[in-house]
């Protein structure tokens, strides 16, 4: 018999990575999604119509189609990575964050307890580096203090605790892993290390002129998504519920980063300046290419996130430096130098059909 897995927000980076991992395991993979105008299955579309991969419409906003996914499928393990997960959008969406980040992880976990499987199913809940917010301690580790610092960060504290309080008080197998930064190919594009890599790829290709970012200095600890799963699927394996910190222990600030993904795009940045004055400039053409913009600034912001991941390698046997930094981001920037020279040539074959249609040439 196949274990059975569910995974809310498998439409996400995680969840794509993750639903792989689990195929490869013999997984039979349920995802919940949401209804949409437009199709937003890009990071999944390779997996549908496998035999073992199945879709659910859902919410983390409904309960009913929590209680109804949960109570047909029964899953032995429910992966609830689905957040708004957006810091800087929880600054102007708070309330929906509470809902889904807060109350959508209580949901999942009643669900699990209502529809009978609170002794055979194990959760796991997507928590979060954030929790440490305004940090009391570097590096962060499982007995730092939390003080989250965005609306994001204090929803996700709840799930965090009540995720704590169902094992506690119903004796769950319901544990937090708490994750910080992971990146990807896949990473959406508003992120900052992927809209980085983005605007580098595009201005070697001349597709744009200047990036646009906000704290330069801001410092974070960044993994690859793809090796972060696989944590995922441990701390479920494990003998006992417990959480963990999973990070890689090294630590850069998007500066840095920036620096390295021009690198990779083929470009020498040096940066002058403070503050909002602060610029990157391209060495060999002297162009500004990175300015700051007051935009992209949180009204408070997390700024020394440096995680501590010796219980996971000790108790887990996971290796976080499994992909180095360097190459996180050499594999963001040749993926997306790719996706841009794609986005060129179709442009190029649109331009030149209409063209030819216009001519008469075809018809
Ligand atoms: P992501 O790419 O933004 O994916 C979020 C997923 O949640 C998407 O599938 C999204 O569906 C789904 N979702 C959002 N609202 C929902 C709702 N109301 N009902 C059902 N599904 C909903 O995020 P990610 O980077 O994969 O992160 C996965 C989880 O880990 C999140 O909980 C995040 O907060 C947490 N986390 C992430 C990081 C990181 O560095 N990536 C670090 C720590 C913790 P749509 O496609 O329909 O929008
Ligand atoms: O910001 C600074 C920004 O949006 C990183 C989520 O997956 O990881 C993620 O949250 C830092 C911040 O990620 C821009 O102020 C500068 O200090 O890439 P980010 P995040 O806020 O760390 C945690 C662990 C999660 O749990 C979340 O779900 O970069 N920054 N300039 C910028 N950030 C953005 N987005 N855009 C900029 O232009």
């Amino acid at each position: 018999m196949n274990r059975i897995a569910l995974i809310t927000g498998v439409t996400g980076q995680d969840g794509s990575y993750l639903s792989e991992f689990l195929l490869e395991k013999d997984y039979e993979v349920h995802g919940i999604i949401r209804r949409s105008s437009v199709d937003y299955r890009e990071r999944i579309a390779h997996l549908e119509g496998h035999p073992r991969f199945h879709l659910h419409y859902g919410d983390l906003g409904d309960s009913m189609s929590l209680m109804s996914v949960i109570g047909s499928v029964r899953p032995d393990e429910i992966y609830n990575l689905a957040a708004q997960s957006h810091v800087q959008v929880s600054f102007d969406v708070p309330e929906n964050t509470a809902d889904i980040d807060a109350t959508g992880v209580l949901r999942v976990l009643e669900a699990v307890r209502l529809c009978g499987l609170g002794e055979s199913c194990r959760i796991y809940q997507a928590s979060t580096s954030e929790l440490y917010g305004k940090v009391e301690e570097v590096p962060q580790n499982e007995n730092t203090p939390f003080h989250p610092y965005s609306p994001y960060a204090v929803a996700k504290q709840y799930g965090f605790w009540i995720v704590k309080e169902y094992r506690e008080a119903y004796g769950m197998f319901c544990c937090s892993g708490i994750l910080f930064n992971h990146e990807s190919e896949r990473r959406g594009e508003t992120f900052v290390t992927r809209k980085i890599t983005l605007a580098a790829a595009r201005i070697a290709q001349g597709r744009q002129d200047r990036l646009y970012l906000g704290n330069l200095s801001s410092l974070r600890d960044w993994g690859y998504a793809r090796d972060y799963v696989e944590c995922m699927w441990l701390i479920l394996q494990n003998k006992k519920p417990e959480d963990y910190v999973i990070a890689t222990g090294v630590q850069h600030s998007v500066r840095e980063f920036c620096q390295l993904a021009f690198h990779y795009a083929g470009m020498e940045l040096e940066f002058t300046g403070e503050g909002m004055e602060e610029k990157g400039i391209d060495k060999k053409s002297g162009k500004v290419l990175v300015e700051v913009s007051p935009d992209f600034y949180r009204p408070t912001d997390v700024v020394n996130l440096w995680g501590d991941p010796s219980k996971a390698r000790k108790e887990l046997g996971w290796n976080p430096v499994k992909t180095s930094f360097e190459e996180l981001v050499r594999l963001m920037v040749e993926h997306d130098m790719k996706k841009v020279s794609m986005e060129r040539a179709k442009e190029q074959i649109r331009t030149n059909l209409e063209e030819y249609l216009e001519k008469g040439i075809i018809k």
